[in-house]
Order: C-alpha cells, then structure tokens, then sequence
C-alpha cells in the first residue's frame, strides 16, 4: 500500500484538477484529497469559491482513483494531515515547487507540471463571456 495525498480547492471542477489526481493516484495505491474549506480558501487567495466546501468535497470524492477526502483547514496543518493519513508521498502541481520540501522529512514530496492554458480563474472569465 503507498499512500498519496494532495491538497486543493478544486473550485468549478476542470480537467488540470481531474489530471493532477490522476497522475498523483498512479504514484500509488490509495489516494487522500485535502479540499480547502471555504475559510482557508479566503485566507489564501481572498476569493469565494462559487462551489461550496461541501459541494467542493463530493465532487472530488465522486472522482475514480480518489479514496478518501478531508477538509483542509490551515495550510500550517498540512504536516499534521501527513502523519495523520499516514502519507508516502505529497503531490501538488508545480506552481507549489518548493513550497513543501520541508515535509521531505516526514514523506516523499512529488511536484507535477500542471495542466497549461486552464485555470478556474480564467474559466470564470470564459463563462461571463459567453453569458454576457
Ligand atoms: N492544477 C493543475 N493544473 C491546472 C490547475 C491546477 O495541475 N491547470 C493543480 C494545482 O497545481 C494543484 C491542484 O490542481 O496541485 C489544485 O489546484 P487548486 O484547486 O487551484 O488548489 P490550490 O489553490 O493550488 O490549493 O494546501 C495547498 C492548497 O490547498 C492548494
């Protein structure tokens, strides 16, 4: 069994957050996904989500390879998350490199390219485009 966790908003759902689970669950055998409650969510970008925390969590849950979701509260708490879900390996896309190699100690740290040319941000632009 080689555990893998990953953390994120996963707000209006694309197919970067669909690849980067993907690609972290083919490093292992069981997948655990950190979605970052409403509140973290604020304190990390300023930004409300348009999908809801609960909602935010059923659907990565809904997605194949996904085995376990939690919410993610603090950003400081991710090293507690790693012992506590008893993770191998932390993957994030790349726009986090570096940003976690102090869990190099308590587990493999993987960053992966992310997906290029999607992003929510630039999604919710696209839509009030088109709905304009
Ligand atoms: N991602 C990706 N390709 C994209 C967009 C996102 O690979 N085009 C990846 C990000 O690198 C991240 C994951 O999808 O690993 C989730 O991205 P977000 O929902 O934007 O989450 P983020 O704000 O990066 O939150 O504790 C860390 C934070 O919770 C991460």
């Amino acid at each position: 069994m080689k555990r893998i966790i990953t953390f994120g908003t996963f707000d209006v759902l694309h197919i970067g957050h669909v690849r980067i689970l993907q690609r972290a669950k083919q490093l292992g055998t069981h997948l655990t996904v950190g979605v970052s409650t409403d509140a973290l969510n604020w304190s990390k970008k300023q930004k409300k989500t348009v999908y809801s925390q609960y909602d935010r969590l059923e659907i990565v849950k809904a997605i194949s390879g996904v085995d376990q979701v939690f919410f993610e509260n603090s950003l400081e708490e991710k090293g507690r998350y790693i012992v506590d879900y008893k993770a191998d390996i932390l993957v994030m896309g790349d726009d986090w490199a570096g940003r976690f190699d102090e869990f190099k100690s308590l587990c493999e740290v993987v960053y992966l390219p992310r997906t290029e040319g999607i992003s929510t941000t630039q999604l919710l632009e696209e839509i009030r485009a088109i709905a304009s």
